[in-house]
């Protein structure tokens, strides 16, 4: 593969397999060393509670915090800092909010069921999960949109109780964060961060209650306390970098696809960002684009990594061979930019979130279009789901025998519990068997 400053390679080459797996190739270090400290973290707050998780903030987050109130934001702290931010933010948060909320909606789940001829009732119920906590990461990749995205999903979807841990960094806490946590309407809200935060929302100490689920992205200690806590707790997924792979027919303006390349490089070095096209001067404007509006980014050093060490320009044959491509990324985001988008829609097997034609920015879809930004990534896409309303809610199945329903099925089930050899099972069923 050829590198200036971006890949390029052609899916014609006959090495072509091999360069895509390499471009690919990702691993979440897996650390040892990062579990054991985290370990003792999760042992530490599990026995001593709020003395534990206030001993570590102050240590990694050099607070002077004294008791658990100086961890406690009130619900007026939220309102004041919603007062205090800018008009125009206030109300894009806002927009953002009803747009997110509205989709959301759409995703309700609801019960279900059916009544056989003999009077037996057989369903579903869904019900809501009671408590679940979001983690929101501190300093610079505290987004206020992601505040949104997850807190939003979790109370349409009925849950009783949203707590959130943001980590406040010597105290420092973005107003935007704390305005969007009003917005979207956070029960409770704890300035902790990193495998403390995570260990208090799993386990509950004297002052924050333990939740059924948590979600939300973090660094290495907090992605690696989420692995450890799953199963006392549930969590969303691990997140990896962001990606974004864009599919153009070459009639696109090349600044744009250039500047939606840059939109996810921008988030971190390890970022993602592939664009498939058929036209080889297209691929040309792009990389030329790129170079040019890199230079005018503030986070020109981040993008400028990520493109270098993970990012690609890809010949293809057709735009057909570039879904297929796709389907083998699985990306996070997949643009569509091509006049009639619809007619493809068909092929795309694997992607988080699909942005259909010229005017749909991904960067959208990141703020305000109203789906979720909490997006499977790494290829994960092929086996998971956007975050959704569906995260928060459960199902219980109901069974409702009729006396004809019991005698019945007592039947059915005495036959394989004595094919089992369990007799007590046989004797339960038979019971209601009639005379
Ligand atoms: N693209 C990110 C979400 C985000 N973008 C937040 C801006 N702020 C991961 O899907
Ligand atoms: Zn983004």
């Amino acid at each position: 593969m050829t590198r200036k400053f971006i890949g390029r390679l052609s899916a014609v080459d006959t090495d072509f397999d091999g360069q895509l797996k390499q471009l690919l190739a990702w691993e979440a270090v897996a650390n040892k060393q990062v579990e054991e400290i985290v370990a003792e973290i999760l042992q530490q707050v599990r026995n001593r509670g709020d003395a534990a998780v206030i001993e570590y903030t102050n240590r990694f987050d050099r607070r002077n915090l004294t008791g658990a109130e100086d961890f406690c934001l009130t619900p007026q702290a939220l309102t004041e800092a919603l007062a205090r931010i800018g008009v125009e933010e206030r109300e894009a948060l806002e927009v953002s909010a009803r747009r997110v909320r509205e989709y959301h909606e759409h995703q309700k789940q609801g019960s279900w069921r059916y009544t056989e001829a003999d009077g037996t009732v057989l369903g579903q119920q869904i019900t809501p999960m009671e408590r679940v906590g979001i983690y929101v990461p501190g300093g610079k990749a505290s987004y206020p949109s992601s505040v949104l995205m997850n807190a939003i999903p979790a109370k349409v979807a009925g849950v009783d109780s949203v707590a959130m841990v943001v980590p406040a960094p010597e105290g420092e806490i973005s107003d935007l964060v704390l305005a969007a946590a009003a917005i979207a309407e956070v029960d409770q809200m704890f300035t902790i961060g990193g495998a403390q935060a995570v260990a208090a929302l799993a386990y509950g100490t004297e002052t924050i209650a333990s939740v059924d689920k948590i979600v939300g992205p973090g660094n290495i200690f907090v992605a690696s306390a989420k692995r450890a806590v799953f199963g006392h707790v549930a969590i969303d997924m691990i997140a990896g970098p962001s990606e974004i792979l864009v599919i153009c027919d070459g009639a696109t303006d090349p600044d744009w696809i250039a500047m939606d390349l840059l939109s996810q490089a921008e988030h971190d070095e390890q970022a993602q960002a592939i664009l498939l096209c058929p036209d080889a001067e297209f691929l040309d404007a792009v990389e030329s684009s790129l170079e040019r509006q890199l230079a005018e980014l503030p986070r020109a050093t981040i993008a400028a990594k990520s493109l270098m060490d993970r990012g690609a320009l890809i010949l293809v044959d057709s735009l057909e061979q570039a879904i297929k491509i796709s389907n083998r990324i699985a990306p996070e985001h997949l643009e569509v930019s091509v006049a009639d988008p619809e007619s493809l829609l068909p092929q795309i097997r694997h992607a988080g979130a699909i942005f259909l034609g010229r005017y749909t920015a991904e960067a959208l879809g990141d703020y305000c279009a109203g789906p979720n930004h909490v997006l499977p990534t790494s290829g994960t896409a092929r086996f998971s789901s956007p975050l959704g309303v569906y995260d928060f809610q459960k199902r219980s199945s109901i069974i409702y025998c009729s006396p004809q329903g019991a005698d019945q099925l007592g039947r059915v089930a005495a036959t394989l519990a004595c094919g089992e050899g369990l007799e007590a099972h046989a004797r339960s069923a038979t019971f209601r068997i009639k005379k």
